[in-house]
């Protein structure tokens, strides 16, 4: 098989001084840092949706790369091209995983018989390069809002027989799933929401996408499945409202439906961004309910309301990223770059120039994090800020124990509380910022 990225080589490691744009800076997969090689702390994956199909297409206008890569498009052939280009890229940028939506596999057909017919062939196709490789599969997932049949959601949608066709297609997605060995199975819910409440029964669509979530984990630990489930949380785009809004809200649904054992999250950074929040806020929230799965690491465009899904260089952000994943202890999943080059960046670097800038992004934030929690002092001052309830009825009230009537009693005692103490929020950037430049 004719190699397609000619030109370019192996990317490998050549330390902050290099100047070199298709070498790492800061990513040297085995450097140990908290006692582990950085490639365990960041399993990163290949998104196949924005690295093999997406080629720039926006609504003002039409592609501007060529992700042909020498095939006819929409045929089986390019679709095994996009294997062959898939996997000698991953090879070359070094990452061992990959994340699949069914369509992006293969062109769908009008059929869903042969759909399915098709998914099996490329499947079969890549398992051959997996082996060959070590290259694995990160979390697989079913497109069920591009095709006109999900306008109105997959398991919110009022037909009956498009939930039908949402199910055959989370059963399928499944299978490969299991197929290639994936480490998780994701439902973003890509148009499970609602434009006016004056067509929608919002009780009646939550109740049915939970319902098809069930059926997803009945039948997925039925077939052998054992890893995690995610909800990936988005608030808004390409629906008005979507139901699982956020980390938080997301969480609150799994927990009404039952769903939280098979169930974790996926939290995206854009995501998180567009329902207001920092991309920490999320983490964390998912962090302290034990539901923090897997990450879809990009950045948006904090001046744009919308998903502009850019590789990540934020490392302010990426550094609480990596805080939150190591306070939580790592991540049943990993880092998949839901991420693409700009629409002017369009060529064959270009593609390895963003995963170089987003891997380095991640690697520095893994540093700075590790140096943050070594450093110690943003956790001390935490922990010093909440030392009233370490003793007395501070002590009694984390407990559990304290009455509403012994509280009172002992405001009035003192007749007036002291002040809390500083917040000390800008000595605590100050020290952020000694970490990252010190
Ligand atoms: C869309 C998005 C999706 C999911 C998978 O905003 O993030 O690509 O990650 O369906
Ligand atoms: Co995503």
């Amino acid at each position: 098989m004719a190699e397609i990225f000619t030109g370019i080589p192996q990317i490998r490691y050549e330390g902050p001084q290099s100047k070199n744009a298709l070498a790492f800076k800061f990513y040297d997969a085995n450097r140990i840092v908290l006692g582990k090689p950085m490639r365990e702390h960041l399993p990163f994956a290949m998104a196949w949706w924005h690295n093999l199909c997406n080629a720039g297409k926006d609504i003002f206008g039409d592609p501007t790369a060529d992700k042909s890569f020498g095939a006819q498009k929409d045929t089986m052939e390019h679709a095994r091209a996009k294997v062959d280009a898939g996997f000698e890229f991953m090879q070359k940028v070094g990452i061992e995983y990959f994340c699949f939506h069914d369509n992006d596999l293969v062109p769908e057909a009008d059929d869903i018989n042969e759909t399915y017919r098709r998914l099996d062939e490329i499947t079969d196709y890549m398992l051959e390069k997996m082996q060959a490789t070590g290259i694995k599969c990160l979390w697989g997932t079913a497109n069920m809002f591009s095709n006109p049949r999900f306008m109105n959601g997959a398991g919110s949608s009022n037909s009956a027989e498009v939930f039908c066709f949402a199910a055959a297609q989370v059963k399928k997605a499944l299978e490969l799933t299991v197929k290639l060995g994936g480490r998780g199975y994701v439902f973003w819910g890509g148009r499970e929401g609602y434009e006016t409440l004056l067509n929608t029964d919002m009780k009646f669509e939550q109740d049915n996408i939970a319902r098809l979530m069930r059926m997803a984990a009945d039948y997925g630990r039925s077939i052998g499945f054992a890893g995690d489930f995610y909800i990936e949380p988005k608030p808004k785009e390409p629906m008005k409202h979507q139901y699982d809004y956020d980390a938080a809200t997301a969480i609150g649904f799994l927990r009404a439906y039952g769903l939280d054992k098979d169930f974790k999250l996926n939290v995206e950074a854009n995501h998180a961004t567009l329902a207001g929040h920092t991309f920490q806020h999320d983490l964390r929230v998912s962090r302290i309910n034990g539901m923090l799965g897997s990450i879809d690491a990009n950045q948006g465009d904090l001046l744009l309301g919308w998903d502009t899904d850019e590789f990540p260089f934020d490392v302010y952000d990426a550094t609480m990223c990596l805080y939150e994943v190591l306070k939580s202890g790592g991540l049943t999943g990993g880092f998949n770059f839901d991420a693409k080059a700009r629409r002017p960046s369009y060529t064959y670097e270009d593609m390895f120039e963003s995963f170089i800038l987003g891997m380095d992004t991640f690697a520095l934030g893994l540093i700075k994090a590790a140096a943050l929690i070594e450093d110690g002092r943003v956790d001390a001052f935490v922990k010093e800020r909440y030392a009233s309830y370490r003793e007395g009825i501070g002590a009694r009230i984390a407990g559990g124990d304290a009455t509403l009537e012994e509280c009172a009693a002992n405001a009035l005692a003192l007749k007036a509380p002291a002040m809390p103490g500083s917040g000390r929020q800008e000595y605590l950037e100050s020290v952020v910022n000694g970490v990252l430049f010190g």
